[in-house]
């Protein structure tokens, strides 16, 4: 029901004209509109504008030459005594057989051909469907051709199934007639069940106050201003009002010409769609507010989203590994050439992950298809703090949304929260930790390495040598002296030294180099963790508002008369 305020801003247009194609535009945009909703608003909702645009398709293809006029009232007003009145013929059954008159029949005016397909759909039993189309009087009626007259069953009906036919058909016509009798034009039913509902609809709206003849003439007048007034409590405002008597031609007159006018303008059907359609966008209009489109997921939230997913990925513990294992490898190719081989036997710590281990040592592509890595599982904490994360991501996109939406934009954010965990180890296992390449320094330490432990072991050798030949008696080696002490010494305990004190010097700088390639992995899985959340919660967020601005902006244009 509307509110006053609602009435005050709509302006009768009972002359306006529509235009069929503006008209089909309109409905386009409520289709339009229902599609960018599909799936994301409750069904229930969009029922009557799913009813529209497919009533409104039928009726624009089925004949817009023809105009169907119902007349509609309560029992005993005289709809099939204006009916018979208007045909001029005794086609509906008349007072005397109340209350059977349960049934609808039409009365078309020219050939019936075009109109049967237009009955059909309206529902119209063929053997209830009359032809006001005669040689003799062809030419008084030409007016009318093209009109379809319903004489439908009274709304206040006992019947609940009669009560059920006069809405539904009051669905379907394309201008009503409302018959009301003196006695009863005050009647609450036929204003707070049907006038007031129908206010959208003043355009094809016409009130006769039937039976004027059983009122003292003088009365006439004071009883239309008393209806008037009630029709515009109704909403009513300025649509035609009639006084009308079925039982003598003259009162038929008014009536008759009105008829004749609506016909001639070929305009009844696009008008009451028309008001359809306004009814339907103004039903749908708290669906989408007038709140403009929000730009999408905000910063802080997404960056609350890339932390949490950081944490469900398990990056800083990668982060870790891959400091250690940068350690763990410079200290394989740096170390002292003594205890590398040691060293060696200790697993690589990315190993342990099973992520990319040393250079050259591929990880078994099985393995990376699954791309299960052995990161471990997000905790509970992590779990939780990435269900909030996403919450809040939704919560502040659909911040300024109307009601009806925030719950798809949640829906939406965590609707591929099951794939996550996969995706998120995928992303981790295909990532490039950036320790594929070994630093050239690692190599020219390594060769220096080599070199001093060469040069220990050269002069081991000597030394050995030495003392070999000195045991078996042979002549001595001259052993070249290096100041004081022999050149084999030097060599021997020279290269150790030196061996230990590279490998002591290097330490430092492996382990800065280490925190360096630990903030260059974290930087490269946080954006790539960041792309996955972008791909399985931002983007579902942002079809989402795309939707809504879609679904605003075509009923904007579905309002738009
Ligand atoms: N005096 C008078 N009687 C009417 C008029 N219209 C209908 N009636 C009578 O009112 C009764 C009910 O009419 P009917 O057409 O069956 O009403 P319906 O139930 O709305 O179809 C019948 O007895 C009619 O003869 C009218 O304009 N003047
Ligand atoms: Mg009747």
């Amino acid at each position: 029901m509307s509110n006053i305020a609602g009435r005050v801003r709509e302006v009768f247009r009972g002359d306006q004209r529509v235009d069929a194609d503006a008209l089909i535009a309109r409905l386009d945009a409520v289709r339009r509109f229902l599609t960018a909703v599909d799936g994301l608003l409750p069904d229930s909702d969009l029922v009557p504008a799913h009813t529209l645009v497919e009533r409104a398709g039928t009726r624009l293809a089925l004949s817009r030459d023809h105009t169907v006029v119902a007349l509609a009232g309560a029992t005993g007003s005289g709809k099939s005594s204006l009916f018979n009145a208007l045909a001029q013929l005794e086609l509906s059954p008349v007072g005397v057989r109340r209350p059977t008159t349960g049934v609808t029949h039409a009365c078309v005016w020219g050939p019936l051909e075009g109109a049967n397909h237009l009955l059909d759909w309206i529902g119209v039993l063929p053997r209830h469907r009359f032809v006001r189309e005669s040689a003799l009087d062809a030419d008084d009626e030409t007016a009318l051709h093209g009109l379809i007259l319903l004489d439908l069953p009274d709304f206040d009906s006992v019947q609940r199934s009669h009560r059920l036919e006069v809405d539904r058909l009051l669905g379907l016509v394309d201008q009503v007639v409302w018959v009301v009798d003196p006695q009863k034009y005050a009647d609450r039913v036929i204003h707070d069940s049907y006038l007031r509902e129908f206010h959208r609809h003043r355009e094809v709206t016409l009130v006769v106050l039937n039976q004027a003849d059983r009122l003292p003439p003088a009365e006439v007048p004071r009883v239309l201003d008393d209806l008037r007034r009630l029709l515009d409590t109704d909403g009513l405002t300025g649509v035609p009002l009639l006084a009308t008597t079925a039982i003598d031609p003259a009162g038929m007159v008014g009536l008759r010409n009105a008829l004749e006018r609506t016909v001639a303008e070929r305009q009844a059907a696009l008008r009451r769609l028309a008001g359809d359609v306004d009814t339907i966008v103004a039903g749908l209009d708290e669906l989408v507010g007038s709140a403009r489109p929000p730009g999408g997921p905000d910063d802080t939230a997404v960056n609350g989203l890339n932390r949490a997913l950081a944490g469900a990925a398990g990056v800083p513990a990668v982060t870790e590994a891959v400091e250690r294992a940068y350690r763990h490898r410079a200290g394989a190719a740096t170390g002292w050439p003594v205890v590398r081989g040691w060293r060696r036997l200790r697993p690589d710590p990315l190993r342990r992950l099973h992520l990319p281990g040393p250079t050259g040592d591929q990880a078994d592509p099985a393995e990376s298809l699954v791309a299960a890595t052995s990161v471990p599982d997000p905790t509970a904490a992590q779990r939780s703090a990435l269900g909030l994360a996403i919450r809040a991501v939704a919560d502040r996109a659909a911040a300024d949304l109307p009601a009806a939406w925030p719950g798809a934009v949640t829906s939406a954010a965590r609707s591929r929260l099951g794939d996550l965990p996969d995706a998120l180890d995928r992303t981790i296992a295909g990532t490039d930790l950036g320790l594929d390449r070994r630093p050239l320094w690692w190599r020219f330490v390594g060769g220096v390495q080599w070199l001093v432990t060469l040069a220990a072991v050269v002069g081991l050798g000597w030394l050995v040598l030495g003392y070999a030949l000195r045991a078996l008696g042979l002549p001595a080696l001259d052993n070249p002296m290096v100041g004081q002490v022999p050149l084999p010494t030097v060599l021997l305990l020279g290269g150790l030294l030196a061996g230990l004190l590279v490998a002591a010097l290097t330490r430092p700088v492996v382990r800065w180099a280490a925190r360096r390639a630990r903030a260059r992995a974290d930087q490269r899985l946080t954006a790539r963790v960041a792309q996955v959340g972008d791909e399985y919660v931002l983007t579902p967020v942002r079809i989402v508002l795309s939707s809504y601005a879609q679904a605003r902006d075509a009923l904007r244009d579905a309002a738009r008369r």
